[in-house]
């Protein structure tokens, strides 16, 4: 079976094979797995989220989220959450940090969020960014998923313009794919307590304000959690991750999903651009998926562990 095979996770996957591979996890994993299908994209592709959760019943569970592929052509971030969800089970009950994170919460993966641009950059544009959306001007097709959700919506760093690569939709949540997210989340946000969207490249751990240039109530504690994740990475993999607010770390983003999920509540919301630093870019090869995936991980878990044990 390909997928119980490490290599598995050290290639790319077409659409077609991530959602066999989501049906083989939960058929593989019944106790620790469910599958829950949350909407479904513009062209009409499920949008499928695996729940994880231990085999302990505690009073008060929380839950995380995290998802990948907001943006198509980032292939490295549906492959870490592929990762992720394979290391979740295998290590359940043998790494203390996974143990104690899926005893505590569940968490929730959305592989692809943006399936239909997924699907186009195996088959079509392999630089495509956006969803495959059509509204007003016809010749021009694509929203900014990361640009459509309500968190200063359409302002500086979006374009009002459809054949823009940042184009921020007819309105908030205008896309299907966003506002699957946003009800999600919505309908869950008294347990969620933890949210990561993952991206690439450019190696960066970042959290709200995109969307201004204010700083967050817990910008500090927000600050330590990355910086000692950063460190981490530093000291495992010898490599350097940038931190901060992402308006000052990269630049003005409004609309973007971990600014309207810290909006909602969620306090502790996080974007990590994974490898590389631009050598690949968007290219990276497969053979640098490992490296890339386990520095994520690695960090992925640091902040959820001092989250909980807060
Ligand atoms: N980077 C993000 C983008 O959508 C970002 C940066 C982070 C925006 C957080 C908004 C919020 O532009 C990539 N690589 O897509
Ligand atoms: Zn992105």
């Amino acid at each position: 079976d390909p997928r119980s095979s490490a290599s598995y996770y050290e290639r790319y996957h077409s659409l077609e094979e991530i959602y066999f591979w989501i049906n083989e996890m939960a058929q593989d994993h019944p106790d620790m797995v469910k599958v829950l299908l949350i909407g479904s994209s513009f062209e009409k592709n499920p949008l499928y989220v695996l729940k994880l959760s231990g085999r302990q019943e505690r009073a008060e569970k929380r839950a995380m989220w995290i998802d990948c592929g907001i943006h198509a052509r980032e292939w490295i971030s549906p492959a870490f959450c592929l990762w992720f969800v394979q290391y979740s089970l295998n290590f359940y009950n043998q790494n203390s940090d996974i143990t104690e994170m899926l005893d505590s919460m569940d968490i929730y993966v959305l592989p692809v969020m943006n399936p239909d641009g997924y699907q186009y950059t195996w088959t079509t544009n392999r630089m495509w960014r956006k969803n495959r959306s059509v509204s007003q001007d016809i010749n021009c097709i694509g929203t900014d998923l990361n640009r459509n959700f309500d968190a200063n919506w359409c302002t500086v760093g979006a374009s009002p313009r459809p054949c823009d690569e940042i184009y921020c939709g007819l309105f908030p949540e205008s896309e299907p794919e966003a506002a699957a997210v946003a009800n999600f989340l919505r309908s869950h946000k008294d347990v969620v307590k933890l949210y990561f969207s993952i991206h690439s490249y450019g190696q960066m751990l970042l959290f709200p304000y995109a969307c201004s240039n204010e700083q967050v109530p817990n910008h500090a504690e927000l600050v330590e959690l990355v910086q000692e994740a950063a460190m981490k990475i530093k000291r495992h993999y010898k490599n350097n991750y940038k931190y901060g607010a992402s308006a000052e770390t990269i630049y003005l983003a409004p609309g973007g999903s971990d600014d309207w999920a810290y909006n909602l509540g969620i306090l502790y919301s996080f974007t990590f651009e994974l490898e590389d630093r631009g050598r690949y870019g968007f290219l990276l090869p497969p053979s640098l998926i490992s490296k890339a995936c386990n520095e994520a991980l690695l960090a992925v878990k640091s902040v959820a562990i001092s989250v909980i044990q807060k």
